[in-house]
């Protein structure tokens, strides 16, 4: 490859993960780009970025905020400009989850009209259960008459309404009456987007409190809109996980077989993949090309989609998308939207493997398009696996490496599973959960969630974060990249409580043989972390709103709008939030004091930047003590010690 390098900065350690530290080493010996050379190159980033007081929504700017200029050419101070921008980045957010919800809705709406035969309704418990929820018949009708009204109904959820949008009420109570109070009950998905690109376009919402209030708005038609509509679907049509073991890391590419990775977020086209590559014919034309088999394995999100469904094993997160290539024993990478590398097109030149683009809104620099069309969905995934066995014989033997590392993990920790779990075969119930937290066994639980980012050592704030709170007995439910992160270090395995939990998560890990980190899906899958919660409060005993919660979330190496739209509606939602990094809102006083504390009085969550996972891990322990204190949960109790009986009533939900 032709690119000059920068000097990159220790490349041995840009991972806590000793494969990715091993395949840079490899790509830099190669005079092969990766993000880490890419990231040295931009330094010094550029300081109005990060302050987030560069703004370039008209053309008489772009306008910077200085100590010499303090307002644009239209007169917007840092406050409006840095606000706007936070808004912008929600919009986006919440367009992507949202929108990938959308394309599974109207998977769902040709399954129910009978125009694809590859798919079906996978959980018909599930099409029950959500159609009832919001009051669509079911008696006496078949499972796709039922499908087609709900997918109806979903899509209704995306149009501007003059209600609040109908799945807010799958939130508790008080949350629902606190919303509307503060006039930011998202009323349509597509239609709160369209309102933050209005109010801040140049001349409309100039006030900073107003412009942060409408960009939660926005954020909860994410979470308890468009990611809720995203995750309920997927279960619907592909089944809603239960725990399932598999493998993650470089490691699970196999030296012998076709390697297909599956890469991005919708998981319509790797569902089908899943399926295809254990079709016989598919195998035999493998084994006549000289291979032991068909590898599919993920990449980001749709790795989390496919693990928790089929098993199919992780090859990396976020950032060892490159990487993965860079082994030379990736036949085919299949690519569709989010989070995949433009990096990509260069890396493929390099080896024999094919890029192929497959979403009809993205093409990747590179790739070959090949549209998907889900009314052919398994003749389409065939089709890719043939052409991945077919350029199996243009691997290079002699330019292969693999990294050894792969770790084992217990993944597919639905709401449901947590239900059957701790309250066995005959009574579905938070209630054990609750009750470990209330006698403080387990002081609370927290969501890591989000990507990886070249400016942390990858993987090290994920990891640290989580070992610090199981440690502290905290249970950690985890989602996306950071739930990878987690696999790769070994925390997701029964085992990690025994070895690395402190004594009562331990315990409760042990008893119901559970990880002390709970790999809970994709990023849309943080839909299932705030029904957890509300679960939880449910189930009484512990406040009557998600902020009485003990409770926390925290993304330690965030990079995507999609997670400033993640931590909004978390905020808006009552939780306290540490991000490894700050928003871009540093040049503003006002939004940064607004967010990380007048916001607590607001809604009862608010944000926290801090870079170390040990002083990220203190403060959600404060915030979760000080939780537990007003509750009236903190009084001294004997410690309960289970008697055999509750032992083995516990002990009857290991399936
Ligand atoms: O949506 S955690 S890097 S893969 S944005 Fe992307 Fe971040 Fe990974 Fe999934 Ni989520
Ligand atoms: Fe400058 Fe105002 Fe235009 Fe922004 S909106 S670019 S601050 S003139």
């Amino acid at each position: 490859m032709s690119t000059t390098l920068p000097k990159s900065p220790a490349k041995e350690t840009v991972s806590v993960d000793p494969a990715t530290n091993e395949m840079v080493v490899i790509a830099n010996n190669s005079q092969m780009s990766t993000v880490w050379d890419r990231y040295a190159a931009q330094k010094p980033q550029c300081k109005f970025g990060m302050e987030g007081i560069c703004c370039k929504i008209c053309h008489m700017g772009p306008c910077r905020i200085t100590p010499k200029a303090k307002l644009g050419i239209c007169g917007a101070d840092a406050d409006t400009i840095s606000a706007r921008n936070v808004l912008r980045e929600i919009a986006a957010g919440t367009a992507a989850h949202s929108d990938h919800g959308r394309m599974l809705v109207r998977a769902l709406k040709m399954v129910a009209q009978g125009k694809s035969k590859d798919y079906k309704i996978s959980d018909p418990k599930c099409l029950q259960a959500a159609a009832s929820e919001f009051e669509i018949e079911t008696a006496g009708r078949t499972d796709l008459e039922i499908a087609n009204d709900l997918a109806d109904f979903f899509m209704s959820q995306f149009a501007w309404s003059e209600e609040p949008n109908a799945t807010l009420k799958l939130a508790p109570k008080k949350r629902q009456e606190l919303w509307k109070k503060l006039d930011i009950a998202p009323s349509g998905i597509d239609s709160s987007v369209v309102e933050l690109m209005h109010r801040t376009n140049m001349g409309v919402d100039h006030n900073y409190h107003h412009l942060i209030m409408g960009g939660l708005k926005c954020s909860l038609a994410d979470g308890w809109v468009g990611s809720t509509i995203a995750t309920t679907v997927s279960d619907i049509l592909f089944g809603t996980p239960k725990p399932v073991r598999s493998r993650v890391n470089l490691g699970v590419l196999a030296e012998d077989k076709v390697n297909i990775i599956v890469h991005g977020h919708e998981p319509t086209l790797s569902e089908m993949l899943a399926v295809a590559s254990q079709d016989e014919e598919l195998l035999a034309y493998a084994r006549s090309k000289g291979a032991n088999g068909i590898n599919v394995a993920g990449i980001c999100c749709t790795a989390n989609e496919v693990l928790m469904r089929h098993g199919l094993p992780i090859v990396g997160n976020f950032l060892q998308q490159e990487l993965a290539i860079m082994t030379g024993a990736v036949e085919v990478m299949i690519v569709d939207v989010q989070c995949v590398m433009p990096s990509l097109a260069h890396v493929v030149k390099c080896f024999h493997t094919e890029l192929v683009s497959t979403s009809e809104i993205a093409q990747s620099m590179g790739a070959e398009q090949m549209t998907f069309d889900a009314k052919n969905g398994y003749a389409q995934a065939s089709l890719l696996i043939r052409k991945a066995i077919d350029n199996f014989e243009r691997r290079e033997k002699s330019r292969v490496h693999i990294p050894n590392e792969s770790m084992e993990v217990v993944a597919g920790f639905s709401n449901e599973t947590i239900f059957h779990m701790l309250g066995g075969h005959f009574r579905k119930t938070f209630r054990p959960l609750n009750d470990a937290i209330i006698d403080g066994r387990i002081r609370g639980v927290v969501g890591i969630v989000g990507c990886t980012n070249p400016k942390i050592q990858s993987n090290s704030a994920h990891v640290k974060l989580a070992e610090e709170l199981i440690k502290r007995n905290v249970l950690v439910l985890s989602t996306g990249c950071s739930a990878i992160a987690c696999g790769e270090a070994g925390l997701l395995t029964p085992e990690a409580a025994l070895a690395m939990a402190g004594e009562g998560l331990r315990e409760v890990c042990d008893v119901v043989g559970i990880p002390p980190v709970l790999h809970m899906g994709s990023c849309v899958d943080n839909s299932r972390i705030l029904m957890a919660a509300t679960n939880v409060l449910l189930e009484g005993g512990l406040g009557e709103d998600l902020s009485d919660l003990p409770v926390a979330g925290a993304a330690p190496e965030w990079m995507s709008e999609k997670a400033v739209a993640i931590g909004h509606y978390f905020v808006a939602s009552g939780l306290y939030v540490v991000l490894g990094h700050p928003l871009y809102v540093a040049g503003s006083e006002n939004v940064d004091r607004l967010l990380r504390e007048e916001m607590e009085d607001i809604t009862g969550g608010k944000f926290e930047w801090e870079p170390d996972p040990v002083m990220a891990a203190d403060k959600i322990m404060a915030h979760i003590e000080k939780k537990r204190d007003a509750l009236r949960i903190n009084v001294k109790k004997e410690r309960k010690v289970l008697g055999m009986k509750e032992r083995r009533e516990l002990n009857e939900c290991k399936h």
